[in-house]
């Protein structure tokens, strides 16, 4: 299949999804074409059957907000014509579906049918998408798909409930790409360049937006250091970077907290913690969490959203109420104290990830391809 794949290119969650997807697609033989601003931070050197189709903004004096999903838009009618796509998967409703429905609706005039799936990935529906001046873009957009997917049961359950959408959704949760061959040496020498032996290493990773509750973060980790010597890495940047280094000085902490700011590729840094943290507000699904499961770094995290999907209560970690830093910071500390404990749920931890092996999910994508491609 020729597909075109719609996404932001950045650090969020749905760019590495869409890019993996995609990675993964094209390792199958089909014909990745992923269309954007900038080149996905996930897709890396050169890959046989993907190609890149840049969206240039103009910055015509006239417009003082750029107009991006027009430009958009026009790249998808000339991709779609020029490279005969078979369909379009857009990741993340704003603007990527109403700029898909729009070429859809340019390229039916010229008697070319492109249908298009949109997946929903979080912060389209239960953020920004709340914003009512919104609504009857995204209402309408999820309509006319021809499929749409969600994360995760509770971001599916949202969309239904913000959004009073009756149409099918079918729920494909995001993967992970489990790489057995890392080397535990590499891992133990980049270990100590970040903490003592008998330190433990307590990780969170993300966009540093309010939604991740990055005091919260700090806190947990200042009640942690009351009790076990530790580090905290921070990776990652955004609005909330600032204040998180202020209140690690405040609180006495910013020599045992380190900030790496964005990373390519986390792949190298989670294998040398002993604990992922995520206290988010909402997560639809909590992708980095399932990334740090995967290399058996337990978490602990709020109960919210789509996350209790991911992270099982007691097994690959904890889950408390948003906002509860004393439980958490308790059941962080339980665990680092407990050696046996820590090991079984390294262990549980990598096991539950499986269940989300991208050879489980890739098929289903596959599938939804195929039934729109026959709609
Ligand atoms: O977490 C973010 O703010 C970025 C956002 C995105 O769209 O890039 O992440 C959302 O999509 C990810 C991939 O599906 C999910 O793993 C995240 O849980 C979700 N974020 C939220 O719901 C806050």
């Amino acid at each position: 299949m020729k597909i075109g794949v719609v996404l932001y290119p950045t650090f969020g969650g749905s760019g590495v999804v869409a890019t993996e997807l995609g990675k993964a697609l094209a390792k199958k033989g089909h014909q990745i074409h992923f269309i954007t601003y900038s080149q996905p931070v996930r897709l890396g050197s050169f890959h046989e059957n993907i190609y890149y189709h840049e969206v240039s903004v103009s910055n015509y004096p006239l417009f003082e907000y750029q107009p991006y999903e027009t430009e958009l838009t026009s790249k998808l009618v000339d991709v779609v014509i020029n490279e005969k796509l078979d369909l379009l998967h857009v990741h993340y409703a704003i603007p990527h579906a109403s700029a898909a429905f729009m070429a859809q609706q340019i390229l039916k005039a010229q008697g070319i049918r492109i249908p298009f799936i949109t997946t929903l990935h979080g912060t389209d529906i239960t953020l920004v998408g709340k914003d009512p001046s919104f609504e009857p873009v995204i209402r309408f957009c999820i309509n006319a798909s021809n499929a749409v997917t969600t994360v995760s049961e509770s971001l599916k359950n949202d969309t239904i409930k913000y959004f009073g959408i009756e149409r099918d959704i079918q729920v494909i949760p995001n993967f992970i790409h489990i790489q057995e061959n890392s080397s535990v040496f590499c891992h133990q020498k980049l270990r100590q360049k970040y903490a003592e032996k008998d330190e433990k290493i307590i990780c969170h990773i993300s966009n540093f937006r309010p939604v991740k509750r990055i005091e919260d973060v700090i806190k947990i980790f200042a009640l942690i250091d009351q009790k076990i010597d530790a580090k905290l890495i921070l990776v990652g940047d955004g609005p909330d970077r600032y204040m998180a280094e202020k209140l690690s000085r405040e609180l006495g902490l910013i020599d045992r907290v380190i900030f790496f700011g964005k990373v390519r590729d986390t792949n190298h840094i989670l294998p040398i913690a002993d604990l992922f943290l995520l206290p988010s507000e909402t997560e639809s699904f909590g992708l980095a969490a399932l990334e740090a499961m995967a290399v058996g770094v337990p978490v602990i995290s709020s109960n919210s959203g789509g996350i209790s999907e991911v992270n099982s209560h007691n097994f690959s970690g904890y889950l408390t109420e948003v906002g509860d830093v004393q439980r958490m910071a308790d059941f962080a500390i339980g665990l680092l104290l407990d050696t046996n404990k820590l090991s079984l749920f390294r262990e549980q931890a990598k096991r539950r990830a499986k269940e989300f092996s991208l050879d489980l999910i890739l098929p289903r994508y596959e599938k939804l391809y195929c039934e729109v491609l026959k709609q």
